[in-house]
């Protein structure tokens, strides 16, 4: 077993959260003793950290390749932090002090690179490197790899046993068109390529969809000073207490030069509108035997325990789902992938995948509420770290903090990041930010970690 270990070649796909994991995972396995395979880990952009790697770029980079960052600046952690937290390695340890519970990007972005700093695996990654092309041959039983190398300029093709896709899924957008939009004389603009909300200070802006990102967006261009907002919806309102400014509507019907029309029949004149339409699982290098099709879900089929791809379980995508969960989830999944390839988890046949991941889709299509469904995305976590050794940790409070937040945004969604929560890893309370969000206008982390409120002191009488 050693030898055919050690002649064993892994290709992980991204070096962002998913691909990272993947990458401790291994390299955890091997500070316990483990032989480990030989991995060579591609990612396309000059650093780790993937979506957490703020970019000001659009459309094209530097190297023709479409820009993977959907970030933008002032993004703060959406969820608390005690809901991600990694189990081997917690924000105390990383920070040396307990820290409050939404932090902004480079926060988390500092967080994710202390953990792999520590593990010591960068040496592992080829940066600056795109996949273009991966295939399997039934004769050998390999997969090619076939990648551009930006920094020498080169393509090149290798083979590997196996192949771990970590390329992320709120990439590449979604982008609806509505009637007049040839006309409309402001910018139109996806959620993916939105980048500074002051641009859009003094602006009447028109979001489109009712999810995380037309919900933060907008909060976001409410903090740095929009003059309206206006939100829609196509199934569902988000319905929280909306500043004055906002108002949320029925779906976008159809726009002229400065106008946008909605269902209601109701109007209203805009400077911009913002697409926060979502993404496309989008793998344009992988053969169409190897890709995975799906809308953005909590249970995509074929992937046998969230993972396995079911007509070739040599080939595993990490992080593919939606995400109640995140960092901590694509911790279970890399752990579990890992003990498939060193064949400490046995697979079984092909029925027998197909039918257990039927099961979690039929308990999927009966979720409703959210706190059902981030319970159900805990449960696939917990049969996941069931079955490895990465750390456990108590899902069931994980969720009961998950209602906690909900509880908090409905209450008000402009103070929510207020809160603070319990870790459920080391035990700590979180102390409180020294700044309400609303008013915290720097995100970086020196602000974030100093002492100093950014509210203006008061004078004493
Ligand atoms: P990604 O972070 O997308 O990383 C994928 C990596 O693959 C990238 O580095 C990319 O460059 C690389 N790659 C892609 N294609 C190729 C290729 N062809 N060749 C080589 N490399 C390639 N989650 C939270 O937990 N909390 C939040 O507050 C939060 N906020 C978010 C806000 C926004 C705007 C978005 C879009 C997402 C947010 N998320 C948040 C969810 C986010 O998906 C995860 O936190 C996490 O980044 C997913 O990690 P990943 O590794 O699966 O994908
Ligand atoms: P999501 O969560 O996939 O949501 C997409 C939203 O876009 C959702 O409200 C959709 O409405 C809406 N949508 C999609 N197409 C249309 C059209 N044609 N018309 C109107 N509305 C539409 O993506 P997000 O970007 O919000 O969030 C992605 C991640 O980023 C998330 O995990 C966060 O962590 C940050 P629907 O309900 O389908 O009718």
């Amino acid at each position: 077993l050693w030898r055919i270990l050690m002649s064993t070649r892994i290709a992980i796909l991204g070096a962002g959260p998913s691909g990272l994991a993947q990458l401790r995972a291994f390299q955890s396995a091997q500070a316990k003793g483990a032989q480990i395979p030989e991995i060579v880990c591609f990612e396309k952009q000059s650093d780790w950290g993937g979506l957490w790697n703020y970019t000001w770029r659009t459309g094209t980079d530097e190297h023709g390749e479409p820009v993977h960052g959907s970030m933008y600046r002032y993004l703060w952690s959406n969820g608390p932090k005690e809901c991600l937290e990694f189990a081997d390695y917690t924000f105390e340890e990383h920070f040396g002090r307990p820290i409050a519970s939404y932090p902004p990007r480079e926060v988390l972005f500092d967080y994710i690179k202390g953990r792999v700093e520590k593990a010591g695996v960068r040496d592992y990654i080829r940066f600056n490197t795109a996949v273009r092309n991966v295939v399997f041959s039934e004769a050998t039983q390999k997969f090619t790899v076939t990648v551009q190398d930006h920094t020498t300029d080169t393509i090149y093709a290798e083979e590997f046993d196996y192949v771990v896709c970590a390329t992320g899924h709120f990439s590449t957008p979604k982008i609806p068109s509505f009637e007049g939009f040839d006309k409309f004389g402001g910018r139109i603009l996806h959620a993916h390529d939105f980048r500074d909300a002051l641009e859009f200070k003094d602006k009447d802006i028109l979001l489109v969809g009712s999810s995380y990102s037309a919900e933060d967006i907008g909060s976001q261009c409410y903090k740095y000073g929009a003059r309206s907002i206006i939100s829609c919806y196509r199934t569902a309102p988000m319905n929280y207490k909306w500043p004055k400014n906002w108002e949320e509507k029925p779906n976008l019907v159809r726009v002229d030069t400065d106008t946008a029309y909605f269902l209601d029949g109701s109007s209203r004149k805009v400077d911009a509108i913002i697409l926060c339409t979502g993404y496309l699982h989008h793998f344009p290098f992988l053969a169409d035997d190897l890709r995975l099709k799906t809308n953005n879900r909590l249970w995509p089929l074929n992937l046998y325990k969230g993972v396995a791809w079911e007509d070739n379980p040599k080939f595993f995508y990490i992080g593919m789902q939606d995400q109640w969960y995140s960092f901590n989830m694509f911790d279970a999944q890399a752990w579990y992938v890992r003990d498939i390839i060193l064949g400490r988890i046995e697979l079984p046949a092909k029925e027998e995948m197909k039918a257990h991941s039927m099961l979690w889709r039929e308990k999927e299509l009966a979720l409703q509420t959210a706190e059902e469904m981030y319970t159900y995305q805990g449960d696939y976590i917990q049969e996941l770290i069931d079955a490895t050794d990465y750390p456990s940790f108590d899902i069931p409070a994980v969720n009961k903090t998950f209602l906690e937040w909900k509880y908090h945004k409905k209450q008000n969604i402009m103070t929510f990041r207020d809160h603070s929560y319990r870790s459920l890893m080391t035990g700590t309370m979180s102390p409180p930010h020294h700044t309400p969000w609303l008013e915290a206008l720097d995100d970086s982390l020196e602000a974030y970690l100093s002492d100093k409120s950014e509210l203006p002191a008061v004078k004493e009488a």
